[in-house]
């Protein structure tokens, strides 16, 4: 049941129920983000820079950004330069985000295990860096440095040994990528720097391209989120090229009982929302009252703060909605078939609501942890899974940029002691071909032993 009366958000009227995963997934809708739509116009562009390169991508920059960068690799010096002039405070508040990130990410490194299977036998998972990553920084609107950091702090800390960002020219800046990009690369001690944005940018990450006689290498990765152009060429390109996850807009939910602060709720809300008029606001309470005050407190600050259409444009989109349960219980079930990018738990023993969560890319426990400490120091990751793909993924993290090679070792002994059972599943999958490649080097073994 939904009533929207003169409310901020819409509200949903989920009590006296305990609906299943299939109701609460129809009852809690997400934002229209059409990705599909978007590949008809991409296709031509990415087919385009892979056939003709450097000048495919000069003219894509013209037509979509309005300006062709004076080059594509941004000269050392120019991303030097931005770092120099960077606002002081900024760069110390960078340095603290990279520096926190960086603690988190180094303890997210894997050690191979090595597995004896038998005498003789033993299998190893070695996890190995992809060769090279493209990390993708939007401009346009969205100008985040501390995207660099969330991108580039887990890839090197995995110990990729070549990473070059990409990120879209722009008219004001000379044609070079955004001054606080560039500042963020430069802090980072990212070398490579191209400035090309959109899909674009994800074509000339699966295919390289040559300037000025010198060749830019392919990625094997892609990272980062962008408009729905750069997920569209991500899909489109992907086998090409691996990818992080398709980035839609961005989703808040909070679980809260009658022991949450409503001003906190209402600024956390309000917080995401300014991301982007398809972000999702979502607060899931057995507390009518909490639910009142937080919409009176959200009636507030939508017409106080900076971004107020924006963000007004987001609370009251399909996708936001403060949902009434009967319990924590019950809204346990709906944010986990929510499976929100970020989780709010701030409700009474919090930690031990937050423990029994399932599905969200980060969850933020109790009263002093806002989304927006993650976003920016907490030394979480911001690049999260959207739109339910947290019930099947997770954020990115050191992880993201491994591979786990499996590498198998054993000896004459230890073959003969198993291959009777290889050739016997070989014959039972009309596959004697497999079982003579064992036979050929222990040629006494019996089938079946
Ligand atoms: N909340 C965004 C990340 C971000 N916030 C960047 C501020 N800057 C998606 O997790
Ligand atoms: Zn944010």
């Amino acid at each position: 049941m939904t009533d929207s009366t003169s409310r901020v958000i819409a509200r949903l009227d989920l009590r006296g129920s305990r609906p299943g995963l299939r109701e609460l997934r129809a009852a809690v809708p997400r934002a229209e983000f059409d990705v599909e739509a978007a590949l008809g116009a991409v296709r031509p562009v990415v087919e385009d820079v892979r056939d003709r390169g450097a000048a495919a991508l000069l003219e894509a920059s013209e037509r979509f950004d309005g300006v062709a960068p004076p080059s594509l690799r941004v000269p050392a010096d120019v991303v030097a330069a931005a770092a120099d002039s960077l606002d002081p405070a900024v760069r110390a508040a960078l340095e603290e985000s990279i520096r926190r990130a960086r603690v988190v990410h180094r303890d997210q490194r894997r050690t191979d295990t090595s597995t004896r299977v038998v005498d003789g036998g033993t299998v190893t998972e070695r996890w190995v860096p992809v060769d090279r990553v493209g990390l993708y920084v939007p401009g346009g609107r969205a100008v985040y440095p501390s995207s660099v950091v969330m991108n580039v702090v887990p890839a090197q800390e995995a110990g990729v040994p070549s990473l070059v960002v990409a990120s879209p020219p722009q008219r004001d800046n000379g044609g070079w990528p955004h001054p606080t990009i560039l500042a963020a690369c430069a802090l980072l001690g990212v070398d490579e720097v191209w400035a090309v944005g959109g899909a674009q940018a994800v074509a000339a990450f699966a295919y390289g391209f040559e300037e000025d006689g010198v060749v830019r290498e392919p990625a094997s990765l892609v990272t980062g989120p962008g408009n729905v152009y750069v997920t569209a060429a991500k899909r489109m390109l992907m086998g090409v090229i691996g990818i992080d996850s398709e980035a839609g807009p961005t989703e808040i939910a909070v679980l809260a009982d009658d022991t949450a602060d409503a001003e906190h709720v209402a600024s956390d809300l309000v917080s995401q929302a300014e991301h982007d008029p398809l972000a999702a606001a979502v607060l899931v309470t057995d507390s009518p009252a909490l639910a009142d005050a937080v919409d009176e407190a959200l009636a507030r600050r939508v017409a106080a703060t900076k971004h107020t259409e924006r963000v007004a444009e987001a609370l009251s989109g399909r996708q936001s909605a403060i949902v009434l349960v009967d319990d924590v219980e019950v809204g346990l079930d709906v944010v986990n078939a929510y499976a929100a990018e970020h989780l709010e738990i701030q409700t009474a023993d919090a930690a031990a609501v937050a423990a029994r969560v399932r599905n969200a890319g980060a969850v933020f426990v109790g009263p002093f942890a806002p989304v927006s400490l993650g976003d920016y120091c907490a030394g979480s990751n911001h690049v999260l899974p959207t739109g339910g793909c947290a019930c099947h993924s997770s954020g990115l993290s050191v992880q993201s940029f491994l591979r786990g090679i499996h590498v198998v070792e054993y000896d004459e002994a230890a073959l003969r002691d198993v291959g009777g059972h290889v050739v016997t599943l070989a014959r039972a999958e009309d596959l004697p071909a497999h079982g003579e490649a064992v036979l050929a080097r222990v040629p006494d073994v019996e089938p079946g032993a």
